[in-house]
């Protein structure tokens, strides 16, 4: 294939991804019929998508990590972290409503997500730096929505699918990284008032500042960087879970808070 021909088969890809989002329609993965695709084009499909989504006025919060956590990682049979945007149009408020019909199969996560200051450049960045760059951490529930069938796909389907960012919702409260341990930090990700899945920061690759270096290293590749002002996810410290009409979905992180809301 050409240049060209590449370049105008990425945004068929991206095209067939979005239409799936706007339509509300879970799609047959793109590698059934691709399977050639590398992790590096399906990066250029997921910035092609990106554009799109920029050229029709939506605005990007930041980059956010996934698949960071050992749970994540055996729930969904990949093997490494990626990377997505997570954009204006997806935040919740906090306490807010989830519509089920303008998703497909959604799915809920604990995150903890960090308000960074400061240009954050790899590579070669630490957790140490990141933390330092950091003016708030912020409990996090994250929706995800992957537009494929069934919710699988390899690491390559889910790069280009956005790492099936689809709504957020960040507690009200902003915290400064030097008051917590994160790594040490308890989380419950509970439905209806029980407790369905836990874990601690750590889960996420020792400490969820490691995510946002190993974020700010992976972009430096492509020769991008995080922006200060930017909010990051880091990642599902447990496993994703299903969610229906009629729940209440509450994270809860000892010491910094929580964040919850109701799905209709
Ligand atoms: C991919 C998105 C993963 C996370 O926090 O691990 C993600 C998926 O599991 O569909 O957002
Ligand atoms: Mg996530």
């Amino acid at each position: 294939m050409t240049c060209t021909e590449k370049s105008q088969l990425y945004q068929k890809i991206a095209d067939y991804l979005l239409q799936a989002e706007k339509e509300r329609r879970e799609i047959p993965r793109i590698t059934l019929e691709y399977p050639d695709l590398t992790l590096e084009e399906a990066y250029l499909i997921q910035q092609e998508l990106v554009k799109r989504k920029l050229e029709e006025g939506k605005r990007i919060l930041g980059p956010k990590m996934g698949l960071t956590s050992h749970a994540k990682m055996r729930q969904m049979n990949v093997d490494n972290p990626i990377y997505g945007y997570i954009f204006d149009y997806m935040v919740i408020p906090n306490g807010g409503v989830l519509k089920m019909d303008e998703l497909i199969h959604p799915k809920v996560e604990a995150e903890i997500a960090f308000l960074i200051a400061r240009d954050i450049e790899g590579p070669g960045v630490t957790g140490a730096q990141v933390l330092a760059a950091t003016e708030y951490v912020i409990p996090a529930l994250e929706v995800i929505d992957s537009r494929y069938q069934n919710f699988q796909f390899t690491l390559v389907d889910v790069v280009a699918d956005n790492a099936s960012s689809a709504r957020v919702v960040f507690s009200d409260r902003l915290l400064e990284p030097h008051l917590f341990d994160l790594d040490l930090v308890g989380v419950t990700l509970t439905i209806n008032g029980e407790v369905k899945a836990f874990g601690a920061g750590a889960n996420v690759l020792g400490h969820p500042a490691h995510a946002v270096a190993m974020l700010a290293n992976m972009l430096a590749e492509r020769g991008e960087k995080i922006r200060a002002g930017e909010i990051i996810l880091t990642g599902g410290i447990t496993e994703a879970l299903l969610i229906n009409r009629g729940d209440e979905i509450r994270v809860t992180i000892s010491g910094l808070g929580e964040v919850g809301m109701t799905v209709v």
